[in-house]
């Protein structure tokens, strides 16, 4: 190992030593550093200005408690999160999540894969994540709304519409939007674009809720067609049930794809005549109940025990829209063996890096998150526009500039992989496109 290759795994080390405990934050940074030695090795410039270490150290991480009662008035306290990882190319811009499994390694990994693929959009955002170990589920609207406007209670003080603009993730809708978007405006008196995904009377983007879905699907439709390939007569499986897996379901079934399963952290559905969208919108959107239900409604749509069997389901294209870690080295194998052509990562890091050594060794095409999943937060970037100018764009058009950004990204993270010689690695290709806008940046701003 040369000298050069020395400087990616000290930087490893420093992230591995320095976040004690956060094994999902040691994946990610793992991940982007080794797609980066190539382009260490051109730019000597990185190094000696310490670009690597910067990176990957947050410029500010935040925790505090967020105390609430329940509806029989009993007290809980839960912990929240905002980590501001990179502000070179502009406002923090990120998701907040609410999971019992939240601490800060998941906030930690998920602000620092926002970075790239915030980069990725052409948006002038920089990176950050926040969230909680609240769980919603189960949990009464009432409660929901306590919990909301305690988080807010603190978090105010440290986001802003030109300082960071918050949105939704897994747990976290046009629900919890709200609720957070009122008890800001009753703390500070100011209604403006502090947070996005809100509802569309105040403020949201139309097609901010279809956006992460179609995007991930546009994302992939552009994979195909470079193999002559398109989303039509094709069988598609997609994981999770949520926000993401609806709107990937809608987009890849109006491109004349057939959704077979689908899935949440309980089980999986399967129906060979295709999953009905509408019963999983009204059970999931509306009822807040478990995908299960779902083989209730439909004689010919089967439930499955344990979320991870998605994956032996024969298809040809599958898209993991659930959670970090949710497709493993056993689960990419049965993809590859069952004959799948591609995978487009709605989710953030679903597959583990055993899973997507298999997919980059087998030569389907393989999406990852930070460029498949980036058209929720490149279109959150067009409702933060629509805010500043106090007008609001037709579905049509923010749906038309979203699938723009899609097909951009995609050309320059097929480029940069090629550019830096392993064509067709798209992980590569992302980390590289990402990083160079932002290390770019942070050059120019100097030592900060
Ligand atoms: P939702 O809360 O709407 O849905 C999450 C879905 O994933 C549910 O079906 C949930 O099942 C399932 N899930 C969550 N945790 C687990 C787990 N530990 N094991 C198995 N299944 C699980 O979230 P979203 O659809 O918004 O988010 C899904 C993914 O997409 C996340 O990785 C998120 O970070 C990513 N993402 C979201 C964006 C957005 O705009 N919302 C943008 C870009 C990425 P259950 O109900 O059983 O928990
Ligand atoms: O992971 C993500 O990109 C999101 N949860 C969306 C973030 C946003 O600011 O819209």
């Amino acid at each position: 190992m040369n000298k050069k290759n020395d400087y990616i795994q000290k930087v490893i080390d420093i992230a591995l030593k320095r976040n004690h405990g956060e094994p999902e934050f040691h994946q990610a940074a793992a991940e982007v550093l080794e797609s980066l030695r190539p382009v260490i090795e051109k730019h000597p410039e990185f190094e000696k200005n310490a670009i690597l270490e910067r990176i990957i150290e947050p410029e500010r991480q935040i925790a505090f408690r967020v105390p609430w009662q329940d509806d029989s008035g009993r007290i809980h306290i839960n912990r929240g999160f905002r980590i501001q990882f990179n502000s070179a190319l502009g406002p923090y811009k990120g998701g907040i999540r609410f999971h019992p499994s939240v601490y800060s390694g998941i906030i930690k990994f998920l602000g620092f894969e926002q970075i790239f693929k915030n980069s990725l959009t052409g948006l002038m955002m920089g990176g950050a994540k926040g969230g909680s170990d609240f769980d919603p589920k189960g949990k009464s609207d009432s409660e929901v709304m306590r919990f909301c406007q305690s988080f807010m209670n603190e978090l105010y003080r440290y986001i802003g519409a030109d300082t960071d603009v918050p949105a939704g993730d897994i747990g976290v809708g046009g629900r919890e939007v709200g609720y957070m978007f009122g008890q800001w405006k009753k703390l500070t008196k100011l209604f403006n674009g502090i947070l996005t995904g809100k509802g569309l009377d105040f403020g949201g983007s139309l097609a901010r809720t279809e956006a992460t879905g179609y995007g991930c699907v546009y994302f992939c439709e552009e994979m195909l067609k470079d193999r002559k390939e398109s989303f039509a007569g094709k069988t598609v499986v997609i994981s999770g049930s949520g926000n993401v897996a609806i709107y990937a379901h809608e987009k890849a079934t109006q491109l004349g794809a057939k959704v077979v399963a689908m899935s949440d952290s309980n089980g999986v559905i399967y129906d060979k005549h295709g999953v009905n969208l509408e019963t999983v919108k009204c059970i999931k959107e509306v009822e807040r109940k478990r995908i299960k239900v779902c083989s209730e409604h439909h004689s010919t749509t089967k439930y499955i025990e344990g979320c991870s069997n998605i994956w032996n389901i024969e298809c040809d294209i599958a898209l993991p829209c659930a959670t970090q870690n949710e497709l493993d080295e056993k689960g990419a194998k049965e993809l590859v063996k069952n004959g799948c052509i591609a995978v487009a990562e709605g989710a953030n890091m679903p597959s583990t890096p055993e899973a997507v050594k298999i997919f980059l060794k087998s030569g389907i095409c393989y999406g990852p998150g930070k460029a498949a999943n980036a058209g929720g937060v490149a279109t959150s970037g067009l409702e933060m526009a629509q805010n500043s100018q106090r007008l609001s764009w037709t579905f049509e058009e923010v749906d038309k500039k979203l699938h723009q950004i899609m097909v951009d990204i995609y050309k320059s993270v097929k480029q940069a992989a090629e550019e830096y010689k392993t064509p067709g690695n798209l992980v590569n290709g992302a980390n590289i496109a990402g990083f160079m806008k932002v290390a770019r940046a942070m050059m120019a701003q100097g030592l900060v």
